[in-house]
């Protein structure tokens, strides 16, 4: 039961990859991953980037599914076009289920990508994607409408959703998540009121692809997902996602 994160490496390990190996492992699932980037950050401000060569990208990838068979994957922080068509190629030649989180902004508002990349994405990778996952101005960005209600929320999903399966996450519409996978699902939340939500769209997106990989469908994923995050953020990031899988509990 492996999945596979292609996404940003946050130091602070509140985001990116390691948080993708910690919710992979709180459902456990064994994780691996390959880095798009490097990033020096803490919560409250992104201080450099260093992008990772797309040729090593692609070795990252191929050394990882030479060894074992992968169905599904998330991306997380990709950055550039260039990357974006690296990535692309890539889950066409492994015909990977891939869950696509377009992380364009940093919680604490440091730009993690360069400008245009929703068209990048639209164009490159959410065509071959399983789901992809955008807050409300991720959403805005791909779908060119704006977002102020549960109402655009769906317009917006039902336009992404010519391209691929979509759920627009709600954390700014009082935690109403809107799914469209062939039809609009409207998954009411509860929000909880919370500084401490730095890597939930990580946590989020690479849920969804545990649950997956648990036999889930696309909705349960969702949904799971979605209750997952939820109780990280009201017990802690942190603590919760230690709390759902702990070491000594193999010797229980
Ligand atoms: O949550 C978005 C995100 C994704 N990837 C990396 C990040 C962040 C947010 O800070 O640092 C590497």
């Amino acid at each position: 039961m492996t999945a596979m994160t292609i996404a940003g490496f946050d130091p602070s390990g509140g985001a990116g990859i390691l948080n993708d190996i910690k919710t992979f492992s709180a459902f456990g699932i064994y994780g691996t991953a390959a880095i798009t980037a490097l990033t020096a950050q803490n919560v409250n401000r992104v201080t450099g980037i260093q992008p990772i060569d797309p040729n090593f990208i692609e070795k990252q990838i191929d050394a990882v599914l030479e060894q074992e068979k992968i169905e599904f994957a998330k991306t997380g922080m990709l950055y550039s076009e260039e990357i974006i068509k690296t990535i692309s190629k890539k889950v066409r030649e492994y015909n990977l289920k891939v869950v696509v989180d377009p992380v364009m902004i940093a919680g604490s508002g440091g730009f993690l990508s360069k400008k245009d990349i929703a068209k990048s994405l639209k164009k490159y990778l959410l065509p071959f994607a399983t789901l992809t996952t955008p807050n409300i101005y991720e959403a805005q960005e791909i779908s060119g409408i704006k977002i102020e209600n549960v109402e655009d929320s769906i317009k917006a999903a039902e336009k992404i959703g010519k391209t691929c399966n979509v759920v627009i996450t709600g954390g700014h519409l009082e935690g109403t998540d809107v799914l469209y996978d062939g039809s609009i699902k409207v998954i009411e939340g509860e929000l909880i009121e919370s500084n401490d939500v730095h890597g939930s769209g990580c946590s989020y997106s690479a849920a969804i692809v545990a649950s997956l990989v648990n036999s889930n469908d696309l909705e349960t994923s969702v949904k799971e997902a979605g209750e997952f995050v939820n109780k990280s953020i009201k017990y802690g990031m942190k603590g919760t996602l230690n709390q759902f899988w702990k070491f000594s509990d193999l010797f229980i």
